[in-house]
């Protein structure tokens, strides 16, 4: 998916924003947007939560050509309050703080090939637009993501980032959410990935972990592979609670326990399905 080393981007402006220069996207890349669409479209039907179905609808995201940002931003600002706006690909940390601390989502503008339909290394316009915009409509996870940018910002200086980026990791890019008729997706990660989405709810494979917050903060995560645990949350008003704690003693606390595993399962785990942890260990070398 994305999330490594910041890519070979070179800012013209300390804020890295561009020109979303919409025009001149080819018909190729139009292309490639509704060939990602209508496959993602049918993948998150019944999979995803209502919120992001709702959002998907209201923002009316069309299947046929990359989205503007600045049509996406008017319906959302109007919601949320949020704002679309585009950049090169991975910013340095304090650069996408900056900007989610001001309601500004920074999106990729460039599209994966075709030759990188299932996975790319830096966020790229599908998955920013179709994983993350949607859910930026509904209000709990708006103040969530503004927070987290807040967050961000203060947990550089308390030497803490690794333990936040974590949080963020497992609720908005892996998050799953209980609804009454079952278990559904919200992470944008997920949400963007064909083959993730029926990994994450539907295989046998992952642990399924009640969230909680202590215990993700020190939990490793893949950035190469399918996720070897799902966190999941009883509502995505859980993610209110969390946007008003102050993390700073709870990063004091989880600095003396030891990192775990991701696929480790911790005394204390409230497990909703214990993984067989299959699709892992076949991809693991005998001797790593
Ligand atoms: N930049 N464009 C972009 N998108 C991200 O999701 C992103 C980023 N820079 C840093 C980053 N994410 C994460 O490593 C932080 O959330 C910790
Ligand atoms: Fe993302």
């Amino acid at each position: 998916m994305k999330h490594g080393a910041a890519g070979a981007h070179r800012p013209d402006r300390p804020d890295w924003l561009i020109d979303q220069d919409w025009p001149s996207y080819t018909r190729d890349e139009h292309a490639v947007w509704r060939l990602l669409f209508d496959r993602q479209s049918r993948r998150v039907a019944g999979r995803a939560c209502d919120a992001f179905t709702a959002g998907m609808r209201a923002l009316a995201i069309e299947r046929d050509r990359i989205p503007e940002f600045e049509r996406l931003s008017e319906t959302l600002h109007r919601s949320t309050g949020w704002q679309v706006v585009a950049v090169p690909g991975l910013l340095p940390d304090e650069v996408f703080f900056g900007h989610l601390a001001a309601r500004r989502f920074p999106a990729g503008r460039f599209i994966r090939r075709r030759d990188q339909l299932d996975y790319i290394e830096e966020p790229d316009v599908f998955h920013d637009v179709f994983g993350h915009v949607p859910m930026l409509m509904h209000p709990v996870i708006a103040d969530f993501m503004q927070a987290y940018g807040l967050g961000g910002l203060r947990a550089r200086q308390l030497d803490a980032l690794a333990m936040l980026a974590r949080v963020y990791w497992y609720t908005i890019e892996f998050g799953l959410v209980r609804q009454p008729d079952g278990l559904r997706i919200y992470g944008a990660g997920i949400a963007s990935s064909y083959a993730e989405c029926a990994f994450a709810l539907d295989d046998a494979s992952p642990n399924r972990i009640a969230f909680s917050l202590e215990r993700v903060m020190r939990t490793l995560y893949r950035i190469d592979d399918f996720q070897e645990c799902y966190f999941v949350i009883d509502g995505l008003e859980a993610l209110l609670e969390l946007a008003r704690i102050d993390f700073a003693p709870l990063y004091e606390a989880a600095r003396g326990l030891p990192t775990l595993e991701p696929g480790e399962v911790a005394p204390g785990d409230s497990m909703l399905s214990r993984g067989t942890g299959r699709h892992h260990a076949a991809r693991r070398r005998p001797d790593a």
